[in-house]
C-alpha cells in the first residue's frame, strides 16, 4: 500500500515537474500569434522578406506563388509593429493561432485512446512506451523498434546508419519482405518541430510489421526506415525551443543549426538556401558537411539501385511533392510522379476526405535546393521521390493536436500503400479499402 501511494505520488510529482518544464519552456512564445498573410503585391513580399531579415518575424510557410498565402509567427513584442506594416501596405491577413503558447500546451495533451475491441489487449503489459495518442520522445521512438526486432526477428533489423554532433544515433529499420522486387527508403524528422513526421513514420513502420497480415502488398518490398533523420534537433524541441528546424551544429556558436534539406548535394547552395549561418535554410559549410546527410547518403550508396522509391515526410500543408525542387525544372519522367502523386491524393481523399495537392516542389511552393529529395531523384536516380507534407493545411500548423496524430499516420501509410502497388504491379481491387 505504502509502495502503491509512493508510486503514485511520484507520478504525479513527476508529471507536475515535467508540465511546469513545459511551461517554463513554452513562456518564450507567450503572446506570439501566427498570422496567414496573402502575397498579394512584390512589396508585400518584400516586406516579409525583410520583417524575416530583422528577426522580427519567422516564416513557418511560405509560397512564391502570388495570391497565395505565407504563415508567419510573430512574437509578442512585434506583434503591434508588424500589424501596422501589413495596415499600411493593405495586406490582406488573419490570425491562424491566437496564442501560441496555448496551443503548444494543447498539443501536448494526451488524445484519448480508442476502445479497443479486445479489452485484455491493453491490460498486456508491453516492453515499450510508444503510443499515438500523444508526441513522444526519440528513446520511446528507438525503444518501439527494439521491440519489433525482438519480437519479429524473421522480418525486422536495424542498422546505426551514422552519429549525430551531439552523439545520438541515427538507426535504419529494415521491415524485409518475402517477395521483395525493390526498395524503399522512408525518411521522417529531418526537420525538428514537424513532429507528426516521426509519429507518423512510427506509425507506418507498426503497419509494416504488427498489422502485416492484413497488409500483405508489404511482402513486394524490403523496406528501410528512418524515422528521425535529425535526432538532436528533435530532442531539442523536446527540451528547448519547440519551434527549432535545424540540427543543432554549433561551429558558430550565437546561431547554431545547419537545414539539413538544404545541405545534400545535388544543387547545393542554390535558390532557396542561405549561406548565413542565423537563418533558418542555412546550407551549411559545403555540401554534406553534416553527419546526418552524410549517413544517408552513405547508406543509399551502399544499398544501391535496388531503391526505387524514396519518401520524406514533413509537415504542415497538405502536399504532394515531386522533384526538382532547386529550380522550376522537371524531370523527364515527371508526368509518372504526377500520376502516382494524384493517385496518392485520390485514395487519401476517399479515406479521410483530406485533400492533399499533387505538384513540383519548386512551382508549388518554392525553390529550394540541397533537399534530400533532389539528391535521392537527381543524384542517386530513384525514381519515384516524393516529399509529402502531411497535415493539417494550416489550422494549427506545426503544433498539430496530438489526437490527429492516427488519422495522419494513416494517410501517411496510403501513400507507401499507394507507391508500392504501383512499382510492384499491383491492381487494386475496386472495393479494396484503405
Ligand atoms: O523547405 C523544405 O525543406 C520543405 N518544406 S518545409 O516546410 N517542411 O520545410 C519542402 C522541400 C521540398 N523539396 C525541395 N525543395 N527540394
Ligand atoms: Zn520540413
Amino acid at each position: 500500500m505504502l509502495l502503491w501511494i509512493f508510486l503514485v505520488g511520484f507520478a504525479a510529482a513527476n508529471e507536475e515537474f515535467s508540465s511546469q518544464q513545459n511551461s517554463t519552456r513554452h513562456a518564450q512564445y507567450r503572446g506570439s500569434q501566427v498570422l496567414r498573410v496573402r502575397n498579394a503585391t512584390e512589396s508585400i513580399r518584400n516586406l516579409l522578406k525583410s520583417l524575416e531579415g530583422e528577426k522580427a518575424i519567422e516564416i513557418w510557410k511560405q509560397s512564391n506563388v502570388f495570391g497565395k498565402f505565407t504563415d508567419i509567427l510573430v512574437p509578442s513584442f512585434t506583434l503591434s509593429f508588424v500589424r501596422q506594416q501589413f495596415e499600411n501596405l493593405n495586406a490582406t491577413f488573419r490570425v491562424m493561432i491566437a496564442d501560441v503558447e496555448s496551443a503548444m500546451h494543447e498539443q501536448i495533451a494526451i488524445a484519448p485512446r480508442k476502445q479497443s475491441k479486445n479489452k485484455n489487449k491493453n491490460k498486456k503489459s508491453r516492453s515499450y512506451n510508444l503510443t499515438f495518442q500523444r508526441y513522444h520522445r526519440i528513446s520511446d521512438i528507438y525503444g518501439y523498434l527494439d521491440y519489433l526486432v525482438s519480437t519479429f526477428p524473421s522480418i525486422c533489423s536495424i542498422e546505426t546508419i551514422g552519429t549525430t554532433i551531439q552523439g545520438r544515433q541515427i538507426k535504419v529499420i529494415k521491415i524485409s519482405g518475402s517477395n521483395a522486387k525493390f526498395s524503399f527508403y522512408i525518411e521522417g524528422g529531418i526537420h525538428a518541430r514537424e513532429w507528426v513526421s516521426p509519429a507518423s513514420v512510427a506509425y507506418i513502420v507498426r503497419e509494416l510489421v504488427e498489422y502485416r497480415s492484413k497488409n500483405s502488398f508489404a511482402e513486394n518490398a524490403d523496406y528501410y526506415v528512418s524515422p528521425v533523420a535529425n535526432p538532436d534537433g528533435y530532442e531539442f524541441t523536446h527540451t528547448n525551443t519547440r519551434l527549432w528546424r535545424k540540427n543543432r551544429r554549433d561551429s558558430d556558436k550565437s546561431c547554431p543549426g545547419v537545414d539539413l534539406n538544404r545541405n545534400y548535394g545535388y544543387q547545393w547552395g542554390g535558390l532557396g538556401a542561405s549561406r548565413q549561418s542565423c537563418d533558418e535554410t542555412f546550407a551549411g559549410g559545403n555540401s554534406f558537411s553534416e553527419p546526418e546527410s552524410q549517413a544517408v547518403r552513405d547508406f543509399l550508396t551502399k544499398i544501391g539501385p535496388s531503391v526505387q522509391a524514396y519518401v520524406a515526410f514533413h509537415s504542415y500543408g497538405q502536399y504532394i511533392l515531386y522533384p526538382f525542387g532547386y529550380d522550376k525544372v522537371l524531370a523527364p519522367d515527371s508526368a509518372d510522379l504526377q500520376k502516382l502523386g494524384a493517385k496518392i491524393a485520390k485514395n487519401i481523399r476517399k479515406s479521410s476526405k483530406k485533400k492533399y495537392k499533387v505538384g513540383n516542389s519548386a512551382i508549388l511552393l518554392y525553390e529550394a535546393s540541397g533537399g534530400a529529395d533532389d539528391w535521392a531523384k537527381g543524384g542517386v536516380g530513384i525514381k519515384y521521390t516524393y516529399t509529402i507534407e502531411l497535415r493539417d493545411a494550416g489550422r494549427f500548423g506545426f503544433l498539430l493536436p496530438a489526437s490527429q496524430i492516427e488519422a495522419t499516420g494513416k494517410e501517411a501509410f496510403i501513400a507507401i500503400k499507394t507507391i508500392t502497388q504501383e512499382i510492384a504491379g499491383i491492381k487494386r481491387k475496386k472495393k479494396s479499402r484503405f
